[in-house]
């Protein structure tokens, strides 16, 4: 059950962000209205929606997950492996100050993007990916430890960040895609499969009573609607154009 969010709304900058992708120049004003609706569907959730104003300073840094690791108890501040995003750390430090007063910090040589790490209960799965390397990936695997939690490492071979390609829902069950399908770290789990062509609704979250996807996945949706969830679907194309998906707009705690 998560009773807060974090979000911070994107600024004009974003055009100039971070991407891999060929899905062409993200449109700002629409940009704005999916971000909204990003919004109005965490409020959907039940949650406390804690909205940061945009920066211009960082344009990536919509992409809120990417610079913490929360849990009930504490919080881990990162060490973003992309040096124009690094230090939007300095910001997410001070606001989840109203909310924790245990923090740790990934330290350099140590690099860790949230977007690497998915919690499953007591038990969190760690990415090695282009943003995040082994010394911050073992770093966090010590500190989780430390704390009574378990801690898988697990090197990625082609996703960008762990949570592109995988989400766990509650009960036991997971949603994979790609490397993860047949991945035998997650063995013990009741998957639901993503298939190729609709990988991208791999990065879902479960929020309280709802599991929100991206739109355009019917398959995915039916799949959801089958497991039992109740489904929120929202356009991300925006989002999309950006490497970025559902997990990385907020912190969920
Ligand atoms: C980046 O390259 O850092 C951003 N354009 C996308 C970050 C997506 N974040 C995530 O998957 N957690």
């Amino acid at each position: 059950m998560f009773t807060n969010v974090i979000v911070k709304k994107p600024g004009k900058s974003y055009l100039e962000g971070l991407t891999t992708s060929d899905l062409g120049k993200p449109d700002y004003e629409l940009l704005l209205k999916q971000h909204d609706a990003y919004v109005q569907a965490l409020k959907k959730c039940e949650v406390t929606v804690t909205e940061l104003e945009a920066s211009e300073e960082f344009p990536d840094s919509t992409f809120v997950e990417d610079a913490a690791v929360l849990t009930s108890d504490f919080a881990v501040i990162t060490n973003p492996g992309a040096e124009s995003r690094n230090a939007e750390t300095v910001e997410i430090e001070a606001i989840t100050k109203k909310f924790y007063n245990k923090f740790y910090f990934i330290q350099s040589p140590g690099t860790l993007d949230g977007g690497d790490v998915l919690q499953a209960e007591d038990h969190f799965y760690i990415g090695i990916s282009e943003r995040t390397n082994e010394e911050g990936a073992k770093q966090l695997k010590k500190i989780l430890e430390s704390e009574g939690y378990e801690a898988t490492i697990i090197p990625l071979k082609e996703f960008f960040h762990l949570k592109t390609g995988i989400a766990y829902l509650g009960n036991n069950q997971l949603v994979v895609a790609g490397e993860f399908v047949d991945h035998p770290a997650f063995d013990s789990y009741e998957k639901i499969v993503i298939g190729k062509e609709d990988e991208y609704s791999a990065n879902c979250i479960r929020v309280n009573d709802y599991v929100i996807i991206p739109s355009g996945f019917p398959e995915t949706n039916r799949k959801f609607t089958e497991a039992g969830y109740q489904t929120i679907e929202l356009d991300m194309s925006e989002v999309q154009k950006h490497d970025g998906g559902l997990s990385c707009l907020s912190l969920r705690f």
